[in-house]
Parts: structure tokens; C-alpha cells; sequence
């Protein structure tokens, strides 16, 4: 038997649901890294039913397994047509983790719009805060990818929600959350919304840069960046009043 055949072999011979904890989460962050989408939804239903929570489940396995993806393909070791089924996989995981992040009965404390900018089609972490937002009683209205300055002015007249969320993956794309608030200030609506932004390029600097009234490192942070600015906000115009 050859050396390939060995390596074939080993391969199938790993049963997920005998790993340890430790070795099941290597296990997918190899699995993510080769974009194997139902060995990751097998994997996550695994930890999920050992009693993991779905928060730990999503960064200890997935986030880190995404960030080691992303080193690699920074490096030139991993292109894009491997990345795309890496973020595949990992969106099959999601799937699962959702409704569970997305759990609860209070009805909805606000309303965001959220999307991705122009030029820019990465939506994982976009969609984490969506489902995250979600899981802390907001109506999100997802708007997708590559959206130009039209497509978030037509979103928020016709959703009028609480928070604009800006997503920006890449140092190109980033600089056109400006030009949606921008327009949003000389359409005069832009007091009427938080603006909130995030995208692992940006930090707190650039979010007063462009003027958004908050930038938010991730997906938990905007969950409680949201509500907080909201109530503060609802607190003033009662004093105001
Ligand atoms: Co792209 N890509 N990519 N990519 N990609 C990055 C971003 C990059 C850092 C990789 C690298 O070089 N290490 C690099 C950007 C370099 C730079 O600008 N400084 C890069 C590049 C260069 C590119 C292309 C230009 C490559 C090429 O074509 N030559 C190209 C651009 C395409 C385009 O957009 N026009 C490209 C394409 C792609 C794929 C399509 C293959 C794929 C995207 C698939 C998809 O999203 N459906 C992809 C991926 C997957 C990545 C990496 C590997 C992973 C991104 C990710 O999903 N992270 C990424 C490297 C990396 O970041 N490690 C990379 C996991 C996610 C959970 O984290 O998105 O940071 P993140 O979201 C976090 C926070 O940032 C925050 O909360 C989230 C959850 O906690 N957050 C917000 C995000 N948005 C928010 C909005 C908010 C609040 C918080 O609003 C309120």
C-alpha cells in the first residue's frame, strides 16, 4: 500500500464523535481549513449536544479556525477558491448555530439595517452581528454585499430602523462608509440613526474618522454597543421633551 493510501485511510478512520473536546476542535479547525462543510456541521452538532454553548462553539471552533484560514491566506499559502469553501463550510456550521444565538421570546428592542459596503463582498462577520443582534431582540434587515450609497439611503427610508450598521472587510472598501454618512448628513437624515461600524481592518479612530457614533470590535460587542445607544438615546429624547 502506498504512503497516500496510509494517509486516505487514517483519513476515514476518524470518527468525530470519539475525539475528546480538545481534539474535535483541532479536528475542525483542519476540517475548516480544507472546507469540508459536513464534517463542520457534524462537528458543531457534536460539541452543541456535549453541552458546549453555541457562543463558545462559534469562536472557540469556528472564528479561530476562520482566523487560521486567514493568516494562510494572507501568506499566499491558501487562494481564493480554497477560502470560498472554507467560508462555506463555516456558514454550514453557522447554520446551525443561528436559531440558537437568534433564541428569544422579548420582542424586539429596536431595528437595524445592516450591510456591507461597496466593493466588498465578505459577509461572515456581517452576518455574525446580524445573528447576534438577533439574539439580543433586534429586527435586523440584512441588505447583503457591495451596497452602494443608494442602497443604504433606500433601507433606511423604507425600514426606518435604530441603528445603521456598516460592515467593511478590506482597507479599499473602508473608506466609503464616509460617503454613506456623508450623504446621510447632506440629506439631513443623519441624526435620525446610530451609525454604528465594524470590519476587522477598522478600530475606534477611523469609526470618529468617518463619523459613525460607534465602532465595534465584534459581533458581542455590537449586541450590547446597540441596545446601550438606543437607550441612551431614547433617555435624552424623553429629557428633551
Ligand atoms: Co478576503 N481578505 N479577500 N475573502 N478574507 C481578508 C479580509 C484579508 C485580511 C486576508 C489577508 O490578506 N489576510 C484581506 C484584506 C487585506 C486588507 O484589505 N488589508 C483579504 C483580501 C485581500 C481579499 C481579496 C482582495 C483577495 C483577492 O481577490 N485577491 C478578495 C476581495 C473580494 C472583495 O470583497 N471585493 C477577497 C475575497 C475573499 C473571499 C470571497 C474568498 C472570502 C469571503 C467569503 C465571504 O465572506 N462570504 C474571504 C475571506 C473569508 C477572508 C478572511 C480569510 C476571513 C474573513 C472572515 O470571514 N473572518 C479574511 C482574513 C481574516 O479576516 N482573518 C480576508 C471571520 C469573521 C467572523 O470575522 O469578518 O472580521 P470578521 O467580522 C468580525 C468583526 O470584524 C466584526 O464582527 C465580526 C464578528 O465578530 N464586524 C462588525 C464585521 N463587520 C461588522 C459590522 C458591524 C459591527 C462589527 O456593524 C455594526
Amino acid at each position: 500500500m502506498t504512503d497516500e493510501n496510509d494517509i486516505a485511510d487514517d483519513e476515514e478512520d476518524i470518527v468525530l464523535s470519539e475525539l475528546s473536546d480538545d481534539e474535535l476542535v483541532e479536528q475542525m479547525h483542519d476540517d475548516l481549513y480544507d472546507g469540508m462543510k459536513d464534517e463542520i456541521v457534524e462537528g458543531t452538532s457534536i460539541l452543541l449536544e456535549r453541552g458546549w454553548s453555541a457562543e463558545k462553539v462559534l469562536n472557540v471552533s469556528l472564528v479561530e479556525g476562520m482566523r487560521i484560514v486567514g493568516v494562510d491566506f494572507r501568506d499566499g499559502i491558501l487562494f481564493v477558491p480554497e477560502v470560498l469553501l472554507a467560508a462555506n463550510a463555516m456558514k454550514g456550521g453557522m447554520g446551525l448555530l443561528r436559531p440558537l444565538l437568534a433564541e428569544t421570546g422579548v420582542k424586539p428592542i429596536g431595528k437595524m439595517v445592516i450591510g456591507t459596503v461597496k466593493g466588498d463582498i465578505h459577509d461572515i462577520g456581517k452576518n455574525l452581528v446580524a445573528m447576534m443582534m438577533e439574539g439580543g431582540g433586534f429586527e435586523v434587515i440584512d441588505i447583503g454585499i457591495n451596497n452602494a450609497v443608494e442602497d443604504y439611503m433606500q433601507a433606511l427610508e423604507e425600514h426606518q430602523p435604530d441603528i445603521l450598521g456598516m460592515s467593511a472587510l478590506l482597507t479599499t472598501t473602508m473608506p466609503y462608509m464616509k460617503v454613506v454618512i456623508d450623504e446621510m448628513v447632506s440629506q439631513r437624515v443623519r441624526d435620525d440613526y446610530i451609525v454604528l461600524v465594524g470590519g476587522a481592518p477598522l478600530n475606534e479612530e477611523f469609526g470618529l474618522a468617518v463619523g459613525a457614533d460607534g465602532y465595534c470590535r465584534d459581533a458581542a460587542q455590537s449586541a450590547d454597543m446597540g441596545p446601550a445607544m438606543i437607550r441612551d438615546r431614547r433617555a435624552l429624547e424623553v429629557a428633551d421633551a
